[in-house]
């Protein structure tokens, strides 16, 4: 087997894996975005396709207001009797909860929530028992890794959480999953924080609540030492066995933008390692314990790479993979979908007749880009470091003060826009800017006379390596309005744990009216 990392890219962080009749299945974490919970099918661990969504109704998942990375943290998956469960925490909500499914592809029930402070919780099922692991305080003041027993039908925790560790020293003890494999009990957890120091250790006992003994290797994971390397952070990790006695390891990890500039702007992305177990029933990770670019595996052997060619990208809707801002009232988008092809009920709404695929329509509200309401956003997640997002935007669709745009978007005070508003029937003004730490930098604009026959735009956003720029077409030409370093929307200066979605946006003029305003990709 041959591939390369990422092999799910753009802000798809926190990844748990599980395995069932045949198919492997991930989750990841979304934040403050809509909807939650993204569950990814494979079955060969590398080519992954989204079949649904575990929170897909306001009902489950109430986002009002939440601000940048708050929400909903990293899930964890499995799969226990032809049942799927997800447990995960929802921050600046309701805590801990479970959600579960018999069917994957179709809706997941509302939450049972968890009486259990902390985040990452994860789930064991070992023989009649069920275990429930979190990370947080034992009520003692000591952190470390929590586990207890679990009523699965019910989700009540019927034990005391005991700490079972606390790491090996690293700071931010977290996202621990236990696995029974032979003998022992396994405990996987990361430490280190998300970013730079980021790395995953490996715990063994006989006994489920410890002692638990070091690998003797541990971090069994980290790209902390491979200093310029473009794949850093490696670490939130969950394992799995594949096809042949081959087990794998997928983890976060995040590639930054140039060998000397330590910064990211696709967020933190998922990657997959190959484990070798070793005769003392422990095991090594990867390439001598880091994450490559590539791997070539077959039986037992491992190649690795430390390049890799990535693909320049079109932008372009593919709904069952669309992002939202938090609570969107679906029906205020029009997308290109067919009813017959979506399982994904929360779109329905959406469905629009007489759209051709690469249209759609949206309706905007009072809520606007930089506020914390629920402004009607459509995108997708930037996935390759060179991307070209271009539109052509029906200004006829419009009315008089109403402002669309297309955004590349890291936070609501954080984001480079490429904005319309239409000034009268016959004017219009594009403008270039950025908005950082909720500063607004203005970086060009151009006035463009709109007709009865003319009312059309084409707008792009060309992303790079190092850069993102803004164009408007003027006579058949694309005309630069700005540009800024890519640096400015990355996680190290805005901070948070999500990565770059490009969208399209549509707000309301100041009398809170809005038409259904057209957007073609060209
Ligand atoms: C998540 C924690 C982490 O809860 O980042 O990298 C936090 N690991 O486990 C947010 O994704």
């Amino acid at each position: 087997m041959k591939y390369t990392n990422p092999v799910i890219r753009g802000f798809y962080p926190d990844p748990s894996i599980c395995y069932a009749e045949g198919y492997y299945y991930l989750v990841c974490s979304t934040f403050q975005f809509f909807p939650g919970i993204p569950v990814f099918r494979s079955a060969n661990l590398v080519d992954w396709e989204t079949v649904g969504y575990c929170m897909t109704r306001k009902s489950q998942l109430d986002l009002t207001k939440m601000g940048a990375s708050g929400g909903i943290f990293a899930p964890t998956i499995r799969y226990h009797k032809g049942r799927f469960y997800v447990v995960c925490t929802n921050v600046g909500g309701y805590g801990n909860f479970m959600v579960y499914t018999d069917d994957i592809e179709g809706e997941w029930s509302e939450p049972i929530l968890l009486d259990r402070p902390g985040i990452d919780p994860s789930l064991l099922f070992d023989e009649d028992k069920v275990y429930f692991i979190s990370n947080g305080d034992d009520g003692s003041g000591r952190e470390g890794v929590l586990v207890c027993e679990m009523d699965i039908e019910t989700g009540k925790l019927l034990t005391e959480s005991k700490l079972i560790s606390q790491g090996t020293g690293g700071r931010y003890l977290e996202g621990p999953h236990l696995y029974k494999i032979g003998e022992y009990y396994y405990l996987l957890a990361a430490e280190g924080g998300t970013e730079y120091g980021h790395m995953e250790c490996l715990h063994r006992s006989k006994d489920i609540y410890g002692p638990y003994e070091m690998c003797p290797w541990n971090p069994i994971l980290t790209n902390r030492n491979l200093g310029g390397y473009f794949i850093q952070g490696s670490g939130h990790a969950d394992i799995v066995e594949g096809e042949n006695g081959q087990w794998w390891m997928v983890h976060l990890a995040f590639r930054q933008m140039d060998r000397w500039r330590p910064f990211h702007q696709m967020g933190r992305e998922t990657f997959l390692v190959p484990i070798t177990w070793t005769e003392d029933g422990w095991f090594r990770v990867g390439t001598d314990g880091t994450c490559r670019a590539a791997y070539e595996v077959t039986d037992g052997k491992i190649a690795s790479y430390m390049t890799a060619d990535y693909p320049t990208e079109k932008w372009s809707i593919r709904p069952e993979e669309a992002i939202f801002l938090r609570c969107p009232d679906f029906g205020k988008y029009q997308l290109c979908l067919m009813e017959e092809e979506t399982k994904c009920v929360y779109l329905k709404p959406c469905l629009a007749k007489g759209l051709k695929k690469g249209q759609f329509k949206l309706y905007g509200t009072t809520d606007t880009l930089n506020s914390l309401g629920d402004v009607t956003f459509v995108g997708m997640r930037q996935r390759e470091f060179e991307t070209t997002f271009a539109l052509s935007l029906d200004c006829g669709t419009m009315l008089v003060g109403q402002k669309v745009g297309m955004t590349a978007y890291m936070t609501e005070t954080d984001y480079f826009d490429l904005q319309v508003e239409k000034i009268s029937n016959r004017q219009g003004t594009v403008t270039c800017k950025l908005v950082i730490g909720g500063l607004v930098a203005p970086l060009g604009n151009q006035d463009v006379t709109l007709s009865d026959e003319q009312t059309k735009l084409n707008l792009k956003i060309e992303t790079r390596h190092q850069s993102y720029a803004g164009y408007l077409q003027v006579n058949g030409k694309w005309e630069e309005l700005g540009q800024i370093e890519a640096k400015l929307l990355t996680s190290e200066v805005v901070e948070g744990f999500t990565g770059v979605i490009l969208a399209a946006y549509a707000e309301a003029n100041e009398q809170g009216e809005s038409g259904w305003v057209s957007f073609e990709e060209i």
